[in-house]
């Protein structure tokens, strides 16, 4: 049988296992790519290893979210960033150069390669036919330092486009908000999402990309496309023709399943709050009075797409009582539309335009105000995620988002007459990579320079005989990790402290959560329970730190999302799952609950036994850890783990 491109690119990297669903496989990995909100951690983790340079071809540090540098905290960060990238051989991407997935599919990605990204939407990059995958920084940090990275092998499904998208107000963000409305936010968990069918090339690159970044909300490892005549015109036009290699699936290649998505029966659609599943026809809430428009971040900020938006806002003006906020993607993009005159038009029409940043998309400014209706053109709506949990947030794509903001309601913009200039992916971009600093070649006077805020990262102890301890906190469904570890701007900044950042654990659920972990440390530690799809959402590993750092042992969920799992395994917390789902029921917030043999079971059956101590029953809970995932977490975490083993290389 033929191969499908994920086998392909994967049995180019392979360096041991066999690449058929589920098994264990280590793979050589190409580039890696930090983003300042995680590369603090990932980098002192690097530096923590002990290896003297980057130990794979490309590195890349980039600053993008946290920029409002409102105290000393997120200079310090942004120099520490510098100074380590430079002494270790990885490159720099300034402040203002743009959000990392948008720079890295313009100036690095390349057909066929594997990039890890320690963010969740790094497989934007598979819009350009790679396998970019989201992780955790201390995964991150160990293939930099020259492991391999592991995966168990996920399902490839085949997403078989057909048609023709129906121009000019449908657009690619569409196409993945219907995928999302039929699979909803855990549709993809343990899936690689390969694009294919005649339909394919009615999409440009950063199309692609635009649906790749948002794989990433069905909870898939990753997603992608081949590589064709389109990517090759984009490489063209960013000066990197040589890049290009084709990249088909086999006629005869094999899938786990197909979804068939008919292009043409797609129409404009919007998410509803508060996830990104929640999507319905916008003809649905043709009425809805808006406050607040977003058009950007790294999910639709192509030169493609911003122009079309400068049509439609040319010579109109926002309506009053509306905000409508603009962040392109790259500082390309932004330059370009400068050029051409096409931010003279956003500006003219009112539009706040913000710096090439995450910005309103995490919180970093623009939160709406209470009761108010937010649409964006980007990947998350999450509640409280824009800074403002009484806000309601929907994700549409930009041109309708421009629509909106001029009508200051939601209508479907195929019963206006806007007149929209329909664009193409350049032919040609504006190349100016002067905020990207290449690494030096002389490192023997580079100092890595740590601001105060800067702190060592913490620890666990290797695993005990036994775990006893409170349920401190029972949740239900698709918790996200902004509702573990939420950011915005007053948290984001301590990101490279975690005795000061682990206050905020769960703060918009419960703050008392923090407290009452840290009074639970003498008592044995915590315990949290989960329902489905546990940790959706970002890479952030803060997420997993700042718990463990509260003397969090063991999460129990029904099912969890897979970078949190990997993040709570390199951290020392035991993911383990219910047996039977009436157990979840029975369990309540302050039962105490004893795993006698915790370290026994863990290395034999991965069957555990619970007793509830405060309601006087038994339970039971599994696990399904691969044999480096025991070792790991034997160690105490990652860390301990690959100081020892990285020593062997
Ligand atoms: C996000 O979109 O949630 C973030 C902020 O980019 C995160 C990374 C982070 O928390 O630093 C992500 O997607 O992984
Ligand atoms: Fe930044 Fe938002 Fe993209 Fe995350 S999803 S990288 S916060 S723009």
């Amino acid at each position: 049988m033929g191969k499908n491109i994920v086998e392909k690119i994967f049995d180019a990297h392979k360096i041991y296992g066999d690449i058929k669903t589920g098994a264990t496989i280590g793979l050589r990995v190409d580039q890696v790519y930090t983003q300042d909100a995680t590369g603090t951690m990932t980098w002192l983790q690097f530096e923590a290893i002990g290896v003297d340079r980057v130990r794979v071809p490309l590195a890349v540090s980039y600053i993008d979210h946290n920029m409002i540098q409102s105290n000393y905290m997120n200079s310090d960060d942004h120099l520490f960033l510098q100074t380590v990238a430079a002494k270790y051989g990885a490159y720099f991407s300034r402040p203002g150069n743009g959000i990392s997935h948008q720079i890295h599919l313009e100036r690095f990605a390349a057909p066929k390669k594997i990039t890890l990204g320690t963010d969740s939407h790094t497989p934007t990059g598979g819009g350009m036919g790679m396998i970019a995958i989201g992780v955790g920084g201390l995964d991150a940090a160990t293939v930099m330092a020259g492991a391999n990275f592991e995966i168990n092998m996920p399902e490839v499904m085949l997403v078989k486009l057909t048609g023709r998208i129906r121009r000019p107000w449908v657009t690619a963000m569409d196409i993945i908000l219907e995928i999302l409305r039929r699979l909803t936010v855990k549709g993809g968990v343990g899936k690689i999402f390969e694009y294919g069918g005649s339909g394919v090339k009615d999409l440009s690159v950063t199309e692609r990309a635009t649906i790749t970044n948002m794989g990433a909300e069905l909870g898939a490892t990753t997603s992608v496309f081949p590589s064709d005549r389109k990517t090759k015109h984009f490489l063209r036009a960013q000066n990197r023709e040589s890049d290009w290699i084709e990249l088909y699936a086999d006629k005869d290649a094999g899938y786990y399943d197909t979804v068939g998505i008919d292009l043409s029966s797609i129409e404009p659609m919007i998410a509803r709050p508060h996830s990104p599943d929640n999507a319905v026809p916008v003809r649905e809430l043709t009425g809805t009075k808006v406050d607040q428009v977003c058009i950007g971040s790294c999910t639709n900020s192509s030169y493609q797409s911003l122009k079309s938006v400068a049509s439609i806002l040319k010579g109109k003006s926002v309506a009053e009582g509306v905000s409508l906020l603009i962040n392109p993607g790259s500082r390309q993009v932004y330059e370009m539309l400068s050029r051409k005159g096409l931010i003279a038009d956003l500006v003219a029409s009112g539009a706040r335009v913000l710096e090439c940043s995450c910005g309103p998309c995490i919180g970093i400014g623009g939160a709406p105000g209470t009761g108010q209706a937010s649409v964006r053109s980007y990947n998350r709506n999450f509640r409280g995620r824009s800074g403002n949990k009484d806000a309601f947030i929907y994700l549409a794509n930009p041109l309708a988002c421009a629509v909106f903001a001029i009508e200051g309601k939601i209508v479907d913009p195929r019963d206006t007459d806007f007149s929209i200039k329909m664009t193409r992916e350049p032919s040609s971009c504006f190349i100016n990579d002067n905020m990207i600093i290449t690494h030096l070649k002389d490192i023997s006077r580079i100092e890595v320079i740590k601001g105060p805020n800067i702190k060592e990262v913490p620890v666990k102890q290797p695993l005990g005989e036994k775990v006893e301890a409170d349920v401190l906190l029972k949740l239900g469904d698709n918790i996200t990790t902004d509702d573990i570890m939420p950011a915005g701007s007053t948290i984001l900044p301590l990101r490279s402290n975690i005795p000061a950042i682990s206050e905020f654990v769960f703060s918009h659920i419960d703050n008392t959560f923090s407290k009452r972990a840290n009074d639970a440390k003498g008592k044995g530690g915590g315990i949290i329970v989960g329902g489905e799809n546990y940790g959706q959402g970002s890479s952030r590993e803060h997420a997993a730190i700042a718990p463990m750092y509260l003397g969090l042992h063991v999460v129990i969920a029904k099912s969890f999302a897979r970078i949190h799992r990997s993040n709570l395994i390199n951290f020392g917390i035991l993911p383990l799952h219910f047996k039977n789902t009436d157990d979840y029921e029975r369990v309540e917030n302050g039962d105490r609950l004893l795993i006698p043999d915790t370290k026994k079971s863990l290395t034999e059956n991965q069957t555990y036994n619970v007793f509830n101590m405060k309601k006087n029953y038994s339970f039971e809970i599994f696990s399904h850890f691969n044999d480096r995932e025991k070792e790991i977490l034997l160690a105490g975490g990652l860390l301990p783990y690959t100081k020892k083993s990285i020593k062997d290389i």
